[in-house]
């Protein structure tokens, strides 16, 4: 857990405030009752307070904190973002993989470093971010975010909600699905290499001798964000998710045909989901059971057909997503071009892997829900919510009674569709991929909005729409427009996140810019120094509001400068930038905070740089100039 305490009021305290409110409200009224006949006017308002105290309600009022963070992924804007639920108010970004003008990540010397071995692509495409785990349930450590377009994963911390690892999976094109582990604890990141390439793809074999083309199954330390080992498997990997016992994933394939068009990749009737056991991959690496490719050292399992370390489930063709029922039971995989979803028993893995079983055994139902099924989420009842991508509706649906249907018996396991807004593909439930899934709220992340808002041009926002799921009967609540695709969210109770409100001066984020500084003979907490080592040039200086702690500095047409900016202001809130201008260069420095900044002096003569996240009344007033001899 995080070092940081949050005075956020914890939950028996907000009841109680929440309660003595409620309280203050009943006594106002009964007062007023006392003295005077009630009105129609005071009585309905009565009922309204009670009302709204009483459901599930999505006010939040001006100065009330929302229950729930929402982690969404900003899709093919490479960032994550922020929510607040049931307000579905926007509370901030993460810049993850794309430049960010405001705060400079991609442009500073910090998000450098994190950035590494990709810190010169400025787009991502960011799916499916999850959040670290201790027994099945938020830990409030780390969320992890993939990026498709570039093959990385990334990791967030969530004590200062910044992005703090990167890495690049080698061996793999498109990372798409990813989870982690939910029991004992998220020791691994998982994730799936969707398109298939050549094992070695180094353009010296055929490329175009399919048989050769794999995808791999990567599993990701979370601590160090090093890849622990990969696994081979047959067909592609599409989605995937963790079971509550620590023992198994399992990822869906859309394409066990291996085609290289869209009408060879659905040919087959029945695709399938793979599941790894992680003892037996872990057994194997020990052992040496690995071989590795493309020149790089990571261990590479071989779990295609006939392994010991995965099975092969059929499953209706092209499925999507594959998500964990919360009671521990069931890998749903959902079926896409299929209206059905399979669910996969997680007791009858151990008997599958022993040979026991055939692959079909597990399967214990498969109920059809609708046209399009791609994901699903759950309450605490039983319940679960499928999209209906094609039909652009929500199934709740009962699982048990799903497979007593199955069995023959005549129960209803349809509760009821849900029009939605349109072509929805990603839902979730508050807290609903761990144990504490709570039925209390349900986000459809849907991929059209067309006439739901004001029209904005040809390009449409989403629609990111919320369903109040805590009565027999859910209820859409709440449209909320948003850029660039987000495919995945999670809600998060906020009594799960501890956030700092200050860095801390030994924070590892700038850590190695404070070296850099001692090596320089500058402590970047008093000193304010220009350090020249041929054409480059170190400023070092403070800020404190309204006013850098240099005002001038000089250097020579062509320097390589390097600006490193520590903000010395205790106070929360107050975030400093630094602008230089017409230069490209930009960043913001949090309270407390080291940040820095490396540009060539491209212009000769007078070049200011200001402060541009406004900081105090002289916020105007808090420039410098660098002064660049020709
Ligand atoms: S995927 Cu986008 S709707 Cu990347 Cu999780 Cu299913
Ligand atoms: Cu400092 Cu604005």
């Amino acid at each position: 857990m995080s070092k940081y305490k949050s005075d956020l009021p914890n939950d028996e305290k907000l009841e109680n405030s929440d309660r003595r409110k409620f309280f203050g409200k009943s006594a106002a009224f009964g007062v007023a009752a006392a003295a005077v006949p009630m009105s129609a006017v005071m009585f309905s308002s009565m009922a309204k307070a009670q009302a709204a105290e009483a459901s599930n309600s999505t006010a939040v009022h001006p100065g009330d904190l929302d229950e729930y963070y929402g982690f969404w992924s900003g899709g093919q804007s490479g960032e994550v973002r922020i929510m607040g639920i049931p307000s579905m108010r926007e509370l901030m970004r993460i810049p993850v993989f794309n430049l960010d003008s405001a705060t400079g990540w991609g442009l500073t010397n910090e998000s450098k470093r994190i950035k590494g071995d990709s810190a010169h692509f400025m787009t991502g495409d960011a799916h499916h971010p999850h959040m670290s785990m201790t027994d099945g349930r938020y830990n409030g450590e780390y969320l992890f975010i993939n990026d498709k377009a570039n093959s990385r994963v990334a990791r967030i911390r969530c004590d200062v909600m910044k992005t703090d690892k990167m890495i690049t999976i080698p061996n793999v094109q498109g990372v798409h699905g990813l989870r982690v582990q939910k029991v004992p604890e998220t020791k691994y990141v998982i994730c799936n290499g969707e398109f298939e390439i050549p094992m070695n793809n180094d353009g010296k074999a055929s490329l175009e001798d399919v048989s050769t083309y794999r995808s791999l199954f990567s599993v990701i330390n979370a601590q160090t964000m090093e890849i622990a080992f990969q696994v081979m498997v047959d067909g592609n990997l599409d989605n995937t998710d963790a079971d509550y016992d620590g023992k198994y994933f399992a990822s869906t394939c859309y394409n066990s045909e291996m085609g290289m068009t869209l009408g060879a990749m659905i040919t087959a009737e029945r695709d399938h989901v793979v599941v790894f056991s992680l003892a037996r991959c872990e057994a194997a690496v020990k052992a040496g059971k690995f071989k590795t490719y493309n020149s790089n050292n990571v261990p590479v399992l071989d779990g295609r057909k006939g392994s010991k370390l995965t099975r092969y489930i059929p499953v209706p063709k092209s499925p999507h997503g594959v998500n964990t029922s919360p009671s521990g039971k069931y890998f749903i995989a959902n079926g896409k071009l299929s209206p059905t979803v399979s669910i996969i028993s997680i007791e009858k893995l151990d008997a599958l892997f022993d040979d026991k079983i055939k692959p079909r055994d597990t399967v214990v139902a498969e109920p059809e829900l609708g046209l399009g099924p791609l994901h699903t989420a759950f309450d605490n009842k039983g319940n679960a919510y499928t999209t209906l991508f094609i039909d652009s509706q929500i199934a709740k649906w009962n699982i048990e009674d799903a497979i007593k249907a199955h069995n023959g018996e005549k129960v209803k396991y349809l509760r009821q569709k849900l029009d939605v807004h349109y072509q929805p593909g990603h839902n979730h439930t508050s807290m609903g991929e761990t144990r504490d899934a709570d039925g209390k709220w349900l986000v459809v992340l849907s991929k059209f909005s067309k006439d739901r808002f004001l029209p904005v041009g040809p390009l449409h926002p989403e629609n990111d729409q919320l369903v109040d799921i805590s009565g027999d009967e859910m209820k859409l609540v709440h449209d909320g427009p948003a850029f660039a695709e987000p495919h995945d969210c999670i809600l998060v109770h906020r009594s799960k996140i501890r956030t700092a409100k200050l860095w801390t001066r030994d924070d590892r984020m700038f850590a190695e810019t404070v070296a850099m500084a001692k090596k320089d003979g500058v402590n970047v907490d008093t000193d304010n120094k220009v350090i020249r080592d041929g054409n480059k040039v170190r400023v070092y200086m403070t800020s404190v509001a309204p006013m850098y702690g240099m005002t001038e500095f000089k250097v020579k047409l062509g320097d390589e400068v390097t600006v490193v900016v520590t903000n010395l202001d205790m106070v929360e809130d107050v975030t400093h930038g630094f602008c230089m201008i017409n230069h490209g260069v930009q960043m913001e420095i949090g309270p407390q905070a080291t940040s820095s900044v490396t540009f060539t002096a491209s212009q000769p003569g007078v070049q200011w740089y200001y402060c541009n996240w406004f900081c105090h009344a002289l916020h105007m007033e808090m420039r410098g100039r660098m002064l660049v001899e020709a």
